[in-house]
């Protein structure tokens, strides 16, 4: 199977999880982020990510990714129990994280990035996403920062899945790890022993490598 996929869209990285988790051999096939043609061959829209299955077909929707490979292995995920308290999180928190985390998708050596025509694309949407420039969301990075360090003090009933008594990878990891893998890159932001036990341990069990290193 081959996953056509972005490294830092938030939806593919749930497939990633699941394919990681699963133990799947999946080939990832990094699409340039402006090249929407190449989507909509595949699944007549502009989305990942994309699944090929060994039959040539392809499938959109991320949760329906995570289900399929899900399917073709021997692991379960957990089920939800923090569903509402996530959706709430990341709605009332969506403007902060963007504005932390736009800006910063570009700069980072990603492959959908190779190319300047892709970062024209991705800073053309996001600023009209934003409203404003990503210059600016960089120059009032303090501001967000205090914002998002009251969002992740928020989050203590976050706990690593060896903590659980339920120890499997769950449905709200799919759901929340991919935001919090994407504040990794922002440089300043502190997580805490519990939430930094939360990303290594998911990061671990999933294959799918944090930012840190390249926080900027
Ligand atoms: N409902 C879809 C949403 C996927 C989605 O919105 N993907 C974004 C990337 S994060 C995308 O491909 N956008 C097209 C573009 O940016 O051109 C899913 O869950 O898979």
């Amino acid at each position: 199977m081959k996953l056509y996929l972005f490294d830092h869209c938030p939806f593919c990285v749930k497939a990633m999880m699941a394919a990681g988790y699963a133990g799947l051999k999946v080939e990832y096939v990094y699409l340039d982020n402006h090249d929407v043609a190449a989507r909509e061959r595949m699944v007549g829209y502009n989305a990942v990510p994309i699944l090929e299955k060994d039959d040539g077909s392809f499938m959109a929707e991320s949760a329906d990714i995570v289900e399929l490979l899900m399917d073709n292995s021997s692991k379960t995920l957990a089920p939800s129990a923090f569903d509402e308290r996530i959706s709430q999180w990341q709605e009332r928190y969506q403007q902060t994280l963007w504005n932390l985390i736009f800006p910063r998708d570009v700069r980072l050596p990603l492959p959908e990035f190779a190319k300047p025509e892709a970062i024209e694309y991705f800073t053309r949407n996001k600023t009209a996403m934003l409203g404003h420039s990503f210059e600016q969301a960089l120059l009032e990075t303090p501001a967000h920062l205090a914002d998002m360090r009251a969002a992740l003090a928020r989050l203590d009933w976050l706990l690593p899945p060896s903590e659980r008594a339920d120890k499997r990878l769950g449905w709200d990891d799919i759901h929340f790890f991919p935001t919090l893998r994407n504040l990794t890159m922002v440089s300043g932001l502190e997580f805490g022993t519990r939430l930094n036990a939360y990303l290594d341990e998911v990061s671990q069990l999933t294959g799918v490598a944090l930012y840190r290193d390249m926080a900027c």
